[in-house]
């Protein structure tokens, strides 16, 4: 099944969102099969934001995603990738949909306190950069027949 990388944000660490944020996700049926809190550095920020290197704003995203810890999670589903997009919402967050986490809980269009991958590739690319095997758990979450029709997770 398809995995995304999801960071909850030195701001959504410092606003106290962690819990809100596994609490939605958790409730839509998806599986978490990675958790850790870690300290953002240049070298894996700029590969992380590569595609951003470029961007007026470079330079302080990521002396903000390096000013506190961030969580970092593993999130398993079907079509998981396109599913967290849309409850994270758009990145100008107090433009974000209501019902979404930047659409509910932010304002601004960098301290949007959560990350997601954005597509299937780079979610495999996050993955590896990220997280270690032995850090992801693969186990069996047995309410998925009520989740799921078989056919959707083959
Ligand atoms: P998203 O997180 O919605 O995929 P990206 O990948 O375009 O958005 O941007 C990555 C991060 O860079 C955003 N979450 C936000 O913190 C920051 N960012 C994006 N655009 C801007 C901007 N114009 N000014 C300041 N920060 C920005």
């Amino acid at each position: 099944m398809e995995r995304s990388v999801i960071l909850v944000k030195p701001d959504g660490v410092q606003r106290g969102v962690i819990g809100e944020i596994i609490h939605r996700f958790e409730r839509k049926g998806l599986q978490l099969v990675g958790l850790k809190m870690l300290s953002l550095d240049d070298a894996l920020l700029d590969e992380w934001y590569a595609h951003h290197k470029d961007k007026p704003f470079f330079a302080k995203l990521k002396a903000y995603m390096k000013s506190y810890p961030v969580v970092a999670m593993l999130w398993e589903g079907a079509q998981v990738v396109a599913t967290i997009r849309k409850m994270v919402g758009i990145t100008l967050a107090r433009e974000a949909e209501a019902g979404t986490i930047r659409g509910d809980f932010a304002m601004s269009q960098q301290y949007n306190l959560v990350h997601a991958s954005e597509n299937t590739e780079i979610a495999k690319r996050e993955e590896q950069l990220m997280f270690t095997p032995s850090e992801i758990f693969p186990w069996k979450k047995t309410d998925f027949p009520h989740v799921y029709l078989d056919e959707e997770i083959k």
